[in-house]
């Protein structure tokens, strides 16, 4: 379960929070496919709880009512659309997996697939799930029944995240029905799955479930593929739970990672300490880890939030997302976000519950594409940023090579090679690079990939010329929004 599903030669996934269905599948088929990403995050597609007040907030996906697939972003058949038309670009698509709880207590009412739900009574006739299908005073000893003590294992596995009724995992009727579940969209041809709120249920229980997933369609996986799986684990290093209780069988999320980046390309913490950046910095092994800058939670302040660079610091989150690419720890994710109007009173976003662009009826709008391929309509599309594109496809012209030629200024300046196939710069430093480094490539003319690209045997940016002794000269102005240069072998003239 810790082994991507990737088509050959692809190394990174990216989150389209809350896109459309039918938005997701014109995405593979005109961009992700061509400029190389292995596979696509998407929003949870099971029927959710619907919330108006505030208006259709983004987190009402996380409170199931159901298993059905249908959901804002659209219904099965726009699913079964999607993942076909994905995996014929070998794009993968990964599922967002809400199964340690279902809606929030208290209320009922009907859900996006039309299902009814009490979280009163505990009855989601939609799976069907009833109270004894949930925990409760037998299991849970906090008191009221929800999560307080981070430090106490049972109450966090036991007890209710932000009082979301959660379920008995360690029943076999539930684990049959989740498995059936993650089972219904491998066999539609899913690769793999995100499991929201992995630390909140028992490693043991987890296990099980995953013992029962079916192995990849094999109409385009070869047959015995397992699906690839990472958990949602929340592990900063002081709580009772550790994230190496889950990766003896599949991998985690790192959250670690980028708070230390975004202390780095702040310049609170000198670049030049990045020479050892992975395992030594108190980080799980590579291969059990899910990498990436900000995710859905942590950019508006939810889930362990704040701290980390975000699309609104856009100078460094770029620099951030470019060191992510061309280093080697971890397998990468790209967040791929939606503007909303943050309101910030007494250090807290009011709005952080806005939901995605939407229409006067309340749909999704779509992502209309401006010539530049950047995305409208309010959807932000990071991972449609030429600085971040090409360092995914630097990240798979050089899989596979280590770190070489490591040079720092002794602060904030720092460069690299990835064997023979890559080099970058960055300059985080508040004084020019102006250097002779050893590149590590061979003779020839590159093309800068974050001022341009390579296009029809040119280069639309920088040109670096690579002389015979592998030294290349680089100026890199420190008041420059992109103060990086990047080349590889797969973008020489
Ligand atoms: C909504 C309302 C609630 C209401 C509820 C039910 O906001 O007021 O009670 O409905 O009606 C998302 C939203 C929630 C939303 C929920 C359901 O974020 O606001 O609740 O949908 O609609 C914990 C979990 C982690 C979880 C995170 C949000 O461990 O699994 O909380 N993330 C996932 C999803 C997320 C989703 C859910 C789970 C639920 O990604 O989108 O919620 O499906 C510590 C712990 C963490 C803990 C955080 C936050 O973190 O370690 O495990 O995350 O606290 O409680 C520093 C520390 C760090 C610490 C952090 C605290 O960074 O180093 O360890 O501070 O902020």
């Amino acid at each position: 379960w810790s082994n991507p599903t990737c088509a050959p030669g692809r190394h990174t996934i990216v989150h389209l929070f809350e896109w459309k269905r039918s938005d997701i599948a014109d995405e593979c088929e005109t961009f992700l496919g061509p400029y190389g990403y292995c596979e696509v995050q998407i929003s949870p597609p099971n029927e959710n709880r619907i919330v108006t007040s505030p208006n259709r907030p983004w987190w009402v996906r996380y409170q199931p009512v159901s298993y059905k697939i249908s959901t804002r972003s659209g219904d099965e058949n726009s699913f079964r659309n999607m993942v076909e038309r994905c995996n014929k670009v070998n794009v993968r698509i990964y599922v967002d997996a809400v199964v340690n709880h279902m809606t929030g207590s208290g209320g009922s009412g009907t859900g996006t697939g039309g299902s009814h739900w009490d979280g009163g009574s505990l009855s989601y006739p939609g799976v069907p799930f009833s109270s004894w299908d949930f925990n409760s005073f037998s299991e849970c000893h906090s008191g009221d029944g929800n999560i307080h003590n981070y430090n106490d294992p049972n109450e966090v596995r036991n007890c209710r995240l932000v009082s979301l009724v959660d379920l008995r995992m360690s029943k076999d009727y539930v684990r049959d029905k989740v498995a059936g579940y993650l089972n219904h969209m491998i066999d539609i041809g899913v690769a793999g799955f995100r499991v929201d709120a992995a630390k909140h249920m028992w490693p043991g229980d987890l296990r099980a479930v995953f013992g029962r997933l079916h192995t990849l369609n094999t109409k385009y996986f070869p047959s015995g593929t397992q699906p690839f799986i990472f958990q949602e684990v929340i592990d900063m290093g002081h709580e009772a739970i550790s994230a190496s209780e889950y990766t003896s069988f599949a991998r985690v999320t790192n959250f670690i990672y980028g708070i230390k980046l975004a202390d780095v390309f702040r310049g609170n913490n000198p670049a030049k300490y990045l020479r050892n950046w992975g395992e030594a910095w108190g980080m799980p092994n590579t291969n059990d880890v899910v990498v990436f800058i900000d995710n859905h939670d942590n950019q508006r302040g939810h889930g362990g939030g704040g701290g980390v660079l975000t699309h609104f610091e856009h100078r460094a989150y770029k620099m951030a997302t470019e060191f992510m690419l061309a280093h080697p720890y971890g397998f990468t994710r790209v967040m791929s976000s939606y503007d909303w109007p943050r309101n910030f009173q007494n250090g807290e976003d009011k709005n952080n519950w806005y939901g995605p662009p939407h229409n006067s009826d309340m749909s999704i709008k779509g992502r209309s594409l401006r010539s530049d391929k950047s995305c409208d309509n309010g959807w932000t599309c990071e991972h449609k940023w030429r600085q971040i594109y090409n360092m995914v496809a630097f990240r798979n012209v050089v899989m596979g090579t280590t770190i070489n030629n490591w040079w720092d200024n002794g602060n904030k300046a720092i460069a690299f090679s990835r064997g023979n196939k890559g080099f970058i710069v960055i300059n985080v430093d508040n004084s020019d690079v102006n250097a002779n480094l050893q590149t590590g490539l061979s003779q020839g003319t590159y093309c800068d990939v974050i001022s341009g690209e390579y296009v029809n045997g040119k280069c639309t940016g920088t040109e670096i010329h690579v002389g015979g002794d592998g030294h290349a000269h680089f100026h890199i102005s420190h008041t420059s929004e992109d103060p990086v240069v990047a080349i590889h072998i797969g973008a020489k003239k």
